[in-house]
């Protein structure tokens, strides 16, 4: 079949290192860019036969995130803007490591299985953020699906959740919105503008948010976004990506994970600032006290004052509408306590992984998902934006409940349903704090975190340690739960959880508890349990000071 004979031909120009294993993981594939080209070329295959299997357009992102610079990696995107299922992973692997003279039975080994009719036309949205890797590697991934007989649109350099906005839009027939970058600003400035024009009284200095875009694709996309915004919005962008390398000593995981402010960013006390991580599908706030204390506002917060809001908008329009908050073990337990105990609104927890989040929040009128870093969204269901349109068009309600019913229509409207975005978060947190006159530091106090402390063990091979119960107790290696048990007892308010990590070969150590001095403690004992009892390499981890 020649169809077959061009696949060979191309993929003879994007060879792959023999014996080269890697793995499609959390996120996509992801490690040093000078071993990824054959993997893009082969995803350009994939998406085309994902996207003939669908009869729908598949998406293609070029991006290793929050990694270093040196990394690329790549993710699908499935018809509605979700990430791929995981049957279609395991394909992924499975065509990523198979040797260059068994590429073409790898395929057809997928065509058969899925039973693909390679009749069908295939589209393909590709988009990169601004490694320089991105450049040639976005051009392999388009060499697959050429080679395969698909339609490709390059986007060029977008974010990551532009271009998952951008394939749901393809795939709705335009319903979501316009599937372009101006049709993506035009419709979250339009819904940001109509949100804060319900708040009364915000001045100029309510107005600043300081933004670091960790020198990547957020920096570039927020500045094209600004005039957009009509002035409701006064950004300071730092870390534009014009002199600092990406992701170093900035972005939303330094921040979280080193709890302190990027270098690059001029804080000044009580200011507002944010921080996206290298494909700004991430954000995190933060501000600094007039005694120079930082105070990072994670995923938690940013759950728990979006699903306020809602719920009090929902309590304003009368609308019985089913909201649940879904976190992962990583969430603070003080913002669990909060929402369930003072809130009461349903938590849910899930395992590690945005897909994972995603799911649990779609059994819900309205699922808020946030992952303690920074990644998160709204999902609202069919019914549920139905009841919000139509009571917001409806002549006969009071001006309350019209005007909490239009809140909520342009809510749904400035979030990226698709997968957390910064940008779209950003504007919705911004509107909040508008609309309710509240500050950063009011919002700080909504509740208190925990002291916490995260660990990384180096172990010989880290599948040793399985998990149950989201990742909150560990079932193997025998006896190292219990030690976990009795560690934890020891300190008081104090949890702790083990599990291998999903996109570095560690294992990852969370404790919280009382004082950070309980919390470092913890984290160090539970680091040694599993340094013990799970193979520990290198040297004993040691106490932190
Ligand atoms: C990936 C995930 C993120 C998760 C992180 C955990 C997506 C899009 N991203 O970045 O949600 O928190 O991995 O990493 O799913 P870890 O397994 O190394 O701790
Ligand atoms: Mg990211």
């Amino acid at each position: 079949m020649s169809q077959f004979e061009e696949v060979s031909k191309q993929s003879s120009l994007h060879p792959k290192p023999p014996g080269l294993v890697l793995q499609y993981g959390t996120a996509g594939f992801r490690t040093n860019a000078k071993h990824l080209d054959h993997i893009m070329f082969r995803m350009g295959l994939l998406a085309t036969l994902r996207s003939k299997k669908t009869q729908a357009t598949i998406g293609v992102m070029v991006t290793a995130s929050h990694n270093p610079e040196e990394d690329n990696g790549v993710k699908l995107i499935d018809p509605m803007g979700e990430m791929v299922t995981p049957t279609w992973e395991g394909y992924a692997t499975q065509l990523a490591n198979a040797e260059q003279g068994d590429l073409i039975s790898a395929l057809k080994d997928v065509i058969d299985v899925e039973k693909i009719n390679m009749s069908q036309a295939a589209n393909v949205f590709v988009g990169k953020d601004t490694r320089s890797s991105s450049v040639s590697l976005a051009q392999a991934v388009l060499d697959g699906v050429s080679a395969l007989g698909g339609h490709s649109k390059d986007y060029g350099l977008v974010t990551t959740p532009q271009l998952h906005y951008m394939v749901c839009c393809q795939n709705t027939q335009g319903k979501y919105g316009e599937a372009t970058v101006e049709g993506y600003y035009h419709k979250l400035s339009r819904a940001f503008i109509q949100l804060t024009g319900n708040a009364s009284n915000c001045t100029d200095d309510q107005k600043l948010l300081s933004v670091d875009g960790a020198n990547g694709i957020g920096a570039l996309k927020v500045r094209e976004m600004e005039r957009h915004l009509k002035k409701e919005l006064h950004l300071s962008l730092f870390n534009d990506g014009s002199e600092g390398k990406l992701n170093h000593q900035c972005g939303a995981d330094f921040v979280k994970v080193q709890q302190k402010p990027p270098t690059g960013v001029k804080l000044n006390a009580g200011e507002r600032c944010c921080s996206f991580d290298g494909d700004a599908d991430r954000i995190v706030y933060y501000y600094t006290d007039s005694d120079g204390k930082f105070h990072l506002l994670d995923g938690d917060k940013i759950a728990t004052l979006i699903s306020t809001f809602l719920k009090e908008l929902l309590t304003q329009a009368h609308l019985d509408l089913k909201i649940a908050v879904v976190q992962t073990a990583y969430a603070n337990g003080s913002s669990t306590h909060y929402l369930e105990n003072t809130m009461k609104v349903i938590v849910r927890c899930t395992k590690t992984g945005v897909k994972h989040l995603h799911h649990a929040a779609q059994e819900f009128d309205i699922g808020v998902y946030f992952e303690a870093n920074g990644h998160g969204t709204v999902l609202f269901s069919r019914e549920a934006e139905e009841k919000i349109q139509q009571l917001a068009e409806s002549s006969t309600t009071d001006d309350e409940t019209k005007r909490a019913a239009r809140l909520l229509q342009n809510t749904v409207n400035v979030i990226n349903q698709t997968v957390g975005d910064a940008i779209s978060d950003m504007l919705l947190i911004e509107a909040i704090l508008a609309v309710k006159g509240m500050t950063v530091q009011q919002w700080d106090a909504i509740y208190s975190d925990l002291p916490n402390r995260q660990l990384k063990v180096k172990v010989s091979d880290r599948r040793v340690i399985d998990t149950t119960d989201a990742e909150r107790r560990a079932v193997t290696p025998a006896g190292l739960q219990d030690a976990i048990d009795s560690l934890v007892k020891k300190h008081r308010q104090a949890r702790s959880f083990v599990r291998p990590s999903g996109t570095e070969d560690v294992v990852r150590v969370y404790a919280e508890a009382e004082t950070q001095e309980s919390a470092d403690a913890l984290a160090h004992e539970v680091s040694l349990a599993v340094y013990r009892l799970a193979g520990g390499v290198g040297e004993e981890p040691k106490p932190s000071h």
